[in-house]
Formats: C-alpha cells, structure tokens, sequence
C-alpha cells in the first residue's frame, strides 16, 4: 500500500474530532498504521475500543477491506470506527446507547424487545430516489418509448453519481462513529452464499443488520482467503452538530436521499434514510439489486421470492419458491399452518430466494437472509401465529404502536386491549380505538431473527440450499385472476412472471390501490435491464435440467359484493396440495386459454367452513383478459420496447389469440 503524505490527510479526511485529540493518537497510529495515512482517524476511534475485551483492529482486517475503509472514512469523516464483532455483549451495548439516545424504547412486556419511531418523513423505501449506475444507461434500464417516463428503474451516469456522493456523503459523518459490520448472506462458506461489509453510522441499522443477516468477523477470513465482498455505505446524513431539529430522535435527510448502487463495482452507496430497504443494505440492495447483476454474470437467479417445505400427508416434501409483490402475504404463506390434515408447511425464506442449479440439474435455493423484516399491521395470531411468536424475543419493532404495559401493538392485530391499558400510536400521541389515524404506520415492522420461528424448515440453513420444485407467482388482483394456473412450459411462465401485476403497496411511496405492473414482484429491486432479465430467465431452460412447474396465484379476488372469495391465509393449502399434486404427476388440469387451471373437483374443499363459489373464483371473462392483455402488450411496448425478448413477444401473441377466441 503506498503511503500517502500525513499533511493532506489531515487538511482534507480527517474529522474535525479526530483533528483535535490527533497527538494523543500519535503514537497509536504509528503502532498500527506505520505507512498507512488517513486510518488515522480509524485508529483514534480503535483505541477506544481496546479498552473492551473484544476489538478488532483495523490493520488486522484485509487489505482489501482496510482500503475500503480507508477511502471511505476520508470521505465521510467520522469520529471512530468500531468493527463490529456480531456479539450478544455488543449488541446489547448498542442497544443501551440507542436507548440512552432515545431513538429506542424497551419494551418490558417480552424479553429483549424494542421499539423504534422514526421521523414521519422516514418510514417507506425510497423508489423515486433509488438509482443504477452503469456506463450505459441501456445496461440499467429498457429504453421506454419516446414521451413516455420509464418505470422499470432509475438510471444515473458514473459522473452524475460521483457528485452527487460528493454533496452528500462529504462529511456526513463528522461527530459519529462509523460501525463496520462484516456480513455474509446465506450460510457462511456456502456455495451459494455472498459477502458483504456495510459501513453505516446508525447503531439502529447495525442492531437490524446482525437480525437480518449473519454479522461475523469469520467473515473476513473469507475475504482474506480470496472472495469477493460487497461494498455497502449507508449514512443517515446528519452530522453533528446537527443543523436540522431531530424528530422522535430518528437522524434522516429526508429531502436528499440516495439509495445508489453500481454494479460494475459491486457497491452501494445509501445517503439519508436510516429506514428498512434503505438502510439494511444486505436486503433489497445486496440480495436483489447487485445479486441480480452478480446472479446475471454467474448464471443463476436472485429473486424477490419465499421459499417454503410443503409435507404431504404421506410425509413426501417439496420445495417452493414464489414471488409476491411487498404486502401480498408472503410472510404469511411462508409460515402457513395449514387448515388441511396433515399437511406440513416449513420456512426456508420469506423474502428472498438465491437460486443455482447443481451439478445434478436441480434447481437449489437458498434463504440469504437470518432474519425476517416483515410487515406489522395485519400479522396475529390467526393470520400468522408463527410471525406472532418469532417476535416477542429479540425483536426491534419499528413504527408500530405502544402499549401502556409494555407491549406493542398494531391494526389487525387481533386482541383486545386490557382495561386500563393506554395505547400510544407511531406518532409517539395518545390513541384511542376507533380512531381515524393509524395506530401502527402501515409500513410498521418487526425485525426479528428467523432461527426463532416455529415453522422454520430444518434444512433452511443447508449451504447448498433445497430443490425447488415450482415456482410460484402471485399478485393481488381484486378482479378477473383465477385463484391458481400452471403455466403450459417454461417459455410460458417467464411470460406470466414478466406480466405480473397487483394491488399497490405501503412498502414503498406509493398510496392506494391502483394496480400496478410488477414483474417477477422484482421491479423496485431489478439491478439490470429488464429485458436481459427475461433473457436470462429464458436461458434458465437447457437440457438436463430439473425445470420448476410455474403456476401463478392470487388469494385476492373479490366477489360482486366486494368481498373475498377465498377465506386465504391456512387454507391456501387447499390451492397448495393441488400445487403439490401437478408437481407430482397428478393429472387433474384442464386447458383455458390462460393456462392449465384444476379440473372439476381438483381443489379439495373437504371440512371448508365457508361457502366459496368455486365458479366466480376461477371464471376467465373474455372482457377483463381482453383489458388485460392490452395493458400487458401497452406496457411491453411503452417500457421495454426493444429490449422485449421475441419469445415473450410471441407468448403475448399467443395469449391474445386465445382469449380473442374465447
Ligand atoms: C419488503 C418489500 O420486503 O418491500 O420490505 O418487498
Ligand atoms: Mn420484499
């Protein structure tokens, strides 16, 4: 490593803290650093750290990651840096300064539980403000049609990006510690699984982070051993002294946020909010953005996918993968307690698939995550029981609601409040049921780690991942969408993949329920072009390989009265044995023009309480697939234009003459 003029660091990367106690440091940096110039600041913060029993020196780590420190803590500029070592001492220490800080609350009711508010401008993924860089704009997104606005993604050129990290990330984190947290998504050592070390100046995302994701120091002896990592920077952008009032105590820029990732260089660069998809950069950035590119260039898939076991009563198991937009329930059918006999339904995943084929041609999956950031509102002991009892251990709840014992609570949440029990709401005000306002942020999480959930499949931490056997995609379609289809090969279900749509959601800025295109439930997280996506996917497809069935499903459609159809949640075993069935050589699909839909008598109904009119829930009217198919054909033309694969293009055609001859 070259070494570099002392004077410069100080005038340009050094913190203004670190400038001041520089000659009580001396002689440390000597120590550790002989040659090595602005790890300065880093060994300033170091020495205070030594005096715990575990620290983790900088010069120990790779070089590789040393450099990335390095260039980053110049930039940023903060006080310290602390490497983290993934331990319960540590976290429990960032939990008590949080708590000291008041940006977190215990909460006495469970053991080891927490409650964050945010700032009200901070509480959803960021999508207008999420950007690719890539040399070619075309790399990163379709070219959509001329005057109309691209809706497959945010492309910014290398030059765009720099300056704007320039403005950004330029001292943001002057006064605070940066944290170094060593990460690996999936099994560590595992085939399948990736590196990666996030620098971030919250504690809040380095508590999350060791929830979400397996944070070790074990890590970096596979970085030194030659592997790759993924360079994550995640700041909240309010150096101190802070020039703008903190609300509920939660640092944000919220008017100049950044969510950036380049591919090429495998980084990720995230400025100003210090909430979910925005801040735990291993999910949506890592797991999906950079994975996919990464999963593009190595020939596999990273997909916005649960994995579950399925168990028939005959104890044969399967495995599946399905792919939902945010807030469809996948949470809750990755831990389904199905209302069928018998039937056993086990977590690998509830958000994120990584899939590669083996040697033998099977398709395996793996969870890349430990932890689950699921949805609060709606989660209860009849929807999701498994969720329930996962979450009242070692949980950092964010934005859900307060009881006056101790506890938490939420819309939906099924359970009636004790007298004399008050309710404070998200916004840190008094709550009374019945209220207009939300008690709980309808973007409200619990963070918990999924090695504590109940329905947690004994293989879901296998390093080579389990065989999927079918692929499942799903939306939430009030009109028109039959409860479930098989698709008739695979050319066929990548068309219904890319043709997704549904309901919008709270996990991002949008409001409403308009229904909106989703394809593969991947476009808030696509790293690459779309359209190369589609090819990919159709590449999936070559001889001597275990290709999945595809079926797609939506548990949502609504009646002439405005209600569901299906009663949903444990009883979408019903829809998931005949699942199992078709993968299993069963022969009871007939052909529709959409797809192959279950014969007569195909779905078990058997101790069903409910009266579900089975011919409404499956009737195809000619009308609504005509709309359909035009809106498909409107947003191929106007978003992927050119870059739409022909044999998706022919799927289309062929889907249209079907329904056109219905
Ligand atoms: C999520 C999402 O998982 O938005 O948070 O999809
Ligand atoms: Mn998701």
């Amino acid at each position: 490593m070259a070494a570099i003029d002392v004077t410069s660091v100080q005038s340009a990367g050094l913190p203004k803290r670190a400038r001041k106690t520089d000659a009580s440091c001396g002689s440390m940096v000597h120590k550790l650093f002989p040659t090595h110039n602005s790890a300065r600041a880093i060994a300033c913060g170091i020495a205070r750290y030594q005096k715990t029993e575990r620290v983790i020196k900088v010069a120990q780590l790779p070089a590789s990651v040393q450099q990335y420190i390095d260039e980053k803590a110049s930039l940023c500029q903060p006080d310290e840096v602390h490497i983290c070592d993934g331990s319960a001492d540590e976290n429990m220490r960032f939990m008590k300064s949080l708590q000291k800080d008041g940006m977190i609350k215990a909460l006495p009711k469970y053991d080891n539980c927490w409650l964050a508010r945010t700032d009200p401008k901070d509480v959803a993924r960021v999508e207008s403000k999420t950007v690719i860089s890539s040399e070619k704009r075309s790399d990163t997104i379709p070219t959509p049609k001329d005057g109309v606005e691209g809706k497959l993604g945010y492309w910014m050129s290398p030059a765009d990006l720099q300056n704007a990290i320039k403005e950004r990330f330029t001292g943001c984190m002057q006064g605070r510690t940066m944290y170094v947290i060593p990460f690996s998504m999936g099994p560590l050592g595992g085939p399948i699984s990736k590196y990666g070390i996030e620098l971030t100046d919250s504690k809040y995302v380095a508590a999350s982070m060791r929830i979400m994701t397996r944070v070790t120091p074990r890590v970096l002896d596979y970085i030194d051993g030659g592997e790759d990592f993924v360079k994550c920077l995640h700041s909240v952008g309010a150096p101190l002294p802070l020039t703008r009032e903190l609300v509920n105590n939660w640092p944000c820029d919220p008017e100049n946020v950044l969510v950036s990732h380049i591919p090429a260089n495998n980084e990720i660069m995230s400025y100003g909010s210090g909430y979910g998809g925005n801040s735990l950069l291993g999910k949506k950035c890592f797991a999906l953005r950079i994975g996919s590119t990464i999963a593009k260039r190595e020939g596999w898939l990273a997909e916005h996918m649960l994995i579950l076991g399925i168990t028939n009563p005959e104890g044969k198991k399967k495995y599946i993968a399905a792919a939902f937009p945010s807030a469809c329930g996948k949470t809750n059918l990755a831990m389904m307690q199905p209302s069928l006999p018998g039937w056993k339904i086990e977590c690998v995943g509830d958000d994120i698939a990584w899939m590669k084929f083996d040697g033998e041609g099977r398709l395996r999956a793996i969870n890349p995550e430990n932890g689950f950031f699921g949805v609060a509102p709606g989660t209860s002991m009849k929807t999701n029981p498994n969720a329930m009892k996962t979450c009242m251990t070692n949980t950092v709840f964010t934005n859900v609601a307060e009881t006056s014992d101790g506890g938490v609570y939420w819309e939906g949440m099924d359970e009636p409040i004790p007298d004399g029990v008050d309710i404070t709401s998200w916004k840190n005000e008094k709550w009374t049921p019945g209220s207009e306002e939300l008690a709980a942020h309808a973007n409200s999480r619990f963070c918990a780690p999924a090695g504590q959930c109940p329905a947690m499949d004994a293989d879901w931490e296998s390093p080579d991942g389990v065989p999927i056997d079918a692929i499942i995609f799903g939306g939430r379609r009030p009109q028109g969408v039959p409860l479930v289809y098989e698709a008739f090969d695979w050319r066929h279900g990548v068309f219904i993949g890319a043709s997704m749509r549904s309901e919008a959601t709270a996990a991002a800025e949008f409001g409403g329920k308009k229904i909106m295109h989703d394809p593969f439930a991947m476009r808030p997280f696509f790293g690459y072009n779309f359209g190369h996506y589609l090819e990919h996917w159709l590449s999936i497809d070559k001889p001597g390989r275990h290709i999945p069935k595809v079926f797609h499903v939506n548990w949502f459609r609504k009646g002439a009265d405005g209600k569901f159809i299906w009663p949903g949640f444990g009883e979408n075993i019903r829809v998931l044995e005949w699942i199992f069935g078709r993968m299993d050589g069963a022969e009871n699909a007939v052909k529709s023009p959409i797809g192959l839909l279950p014969s007569e008598g195909a779905i078990n109904l058997d101790g069903l309480n409910e009266n579900v009119d089975m011919k409404e829930l499956f009737e195809l009217p000619k009308g609504f697939w005509q709309q359909e198919t035009e809106e498909i054909k409107k947003y191929f033309d106007e978003q992927v234009t050119t870059d739409l694969p022909t044999d998706v293009a022919q799927e289309l055609n062929s889907l249209k003459e079907r329904v056109d001859s219905m």
